[in-house]
């Protein structure tokens, strides 16, 4: 098949850097994005995320012609989707964004497109989205009908990029391509061929899904291991830190880091599309999204723990002359982004809770979210300078740097085991 339009549905952190790459390999790429402001920004060559290079990729694909932004979806050799796939209440997975680009691409489908659908999601959404598909569009055939004879093709290939990454691991990354069909897959990796250096491997839609959602709850169970383990060595009085390092020079363990919780916008989702789908089987998935989950209010009776150290060191000082520094607010270290992040809910707690001020350190951000309008934005020099009792959260790259002595005699609950404690 020829491939000289694409159109990607959904123009956020995966959709907008994959468009854009289709585009630095002059394809012709439409992108479709139901939020009007998005698609003028990117239409006039401007992006509304953050993500490194990306400004530059997308002017020059703008500028040069070959990316178009648009609210309507338009005709195209290839559709890729990749809107959010959220969950509801009780973790069920939320499909209706793909339902809806589904409703939106029907009208312009034309013999031989290929459909992709590129969200995380649940085992079975790929046929799904066939079926929503190949009800709008009955005089059209589609793979569960024909097979290999359809004349729309429609596979799913999960995006497995890093955030902060995402343009390097987007071209270098191996990619697990599942069509409906033998064809389907063909199809799909001839599409992906057109940028990707890395291995595209072929397997069938329902196993691409899976394997998208284990890769996430591999790493989500390994993290929850790691929290666990910071909260035995607790009771136990043990160094976690240290503890890790040991463990970690044995050969064949590899233990992750303990952290505040776990935040952004998959590992912390996806492994409940697993346990939604065989709730009886996915026992340790589930628990350990649940030690993951606890680990924030764990964090928060630490800091109280740590409050009252200061105050039983320092008789007639009351919990409001206490001065409480957060430092960190973003997900993870060196990025700006703060969506989903324990270290964010976390400072929104402590600022409703303690009786005292509480001051905010995050190099990343130029002003506060509204949620923590009660608190001060300062710097590393000026917290550490008013703070009685510092929580780190976040391990970004100057709160490393900063010097030992100049914490000596705060009390200090360090949640990513960086500072001297
Ligand atoms: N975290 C820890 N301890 C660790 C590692 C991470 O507490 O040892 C925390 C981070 O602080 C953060 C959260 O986990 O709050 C998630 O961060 P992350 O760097 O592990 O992952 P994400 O969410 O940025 O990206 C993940 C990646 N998946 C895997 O590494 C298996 C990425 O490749 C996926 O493309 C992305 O999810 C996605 O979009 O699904």
């Amino acid at each position: 098949m020829s491939i000289s339009k694409v159109s990607v549905i959904g123009l956020g952190y995966i959709g907008l850097p994959t468009a854009a790459v289709f585009a630095s390999r002059k394809i012709q790429v439409i992108g479709v994005d139901v939020n009007q402001h998005c698609v003028d920004t990117i239409n006039r060559g401007q992006i509304h995320i953050v993500e490194p290079d990306l400004d530059m990729v997308v002017h020059a694909a703008v500028t040069e012609g070959y990316l178009r932004a648009s609210t309507t979806a338009q005709a195209a050799d290839a559709f890729l989707i990749a809107v959010p796939t959220p969950f509801r209440e009780g973790f069920k997975p939320d499909l209706s964004y793909i339902e809806s680009a589904s409703k939106a691409i029907a009208p312009v489908l034309k013999k031989g497109d290929l459909v992709i659908l590129e969200s995380t999601s649940p085992v079975g959404a790929t046929e799904q989205m066939a079926a929503w598909l190949a009800e709008a569009r009955p005089d059209l055939s589609f793979p569960q009908q024909k097979g290999d004879a359809s004349d729309i093709r429609v596979a799913h290939c999960p995006e497995r990029v890093l955030p902060g990454h995402v343009l390097r691991e987007l071209v270098q990354n191996d990619r697990v391509i599942g069509g409906m069909t033998e064809k389907c897959s063909l199809a799909a990796r001839a599409l992906y061929k057109t940028f990707v250096e890395g291995e595209c491997v072929l397997t069938n839609a329902r196993t691409a899904e899976m394997c998208k959602l284990t890769e996430n709850s591999f790493r989500d169970v390994n993290i929850a291991f790691a929290n666990e383990l910071s909260i035995i060595c607790e009771e136990l009085k043990v160094d976690v830190w240290e503890l890790i390092r040991l463990a970690n020079r044995h050969p064949r363990v590899n233990i992750l880091q303990p952290g505040p919780g776990v935040g952004g916008h998959c590992i912390a989702v996806d492994p409940w599309f697993i346990v939604d789908s065989a709730p009886e089987q996915a026992r340790l998935i589930r628990t350990a999204r649940q030690v993951n989950d606890s680990k924030p209010a764990w964090v928060i009776e630490k800091l109280h723990a740590a409050i009252g150290e200061h105050l039983s060191k320092h008789p007639g000082k009351t919990a409001q002359e206490v001065v409480v520094a957060c430092f960190g607010l973003a997900f993870k270290p060196d990025i700006d982004d703060l969506r989903e992040s324990p270290a964010l809910e976390i400072t929104k707690e402590v600022s409703k809770r303690h009786a005292g001020k509480v001051v905010v350190v995050e190099p990343n951000i130029h002003t506060l979210p509204a949620s923590l309008e009660a608190t001060v934005l300062c710097t590393v020099e000026e917290a550490i300078k008013q703070a009685d009792v510092l929580l780190l959260l976040v391990d970004h790259k100057p709160f490393k740097a900063i010097a030992p002595q100049s914490l000596e005699g705060l009390q200090i609950v360090d949640t990513r085991g960086i500072w001297p404690v």
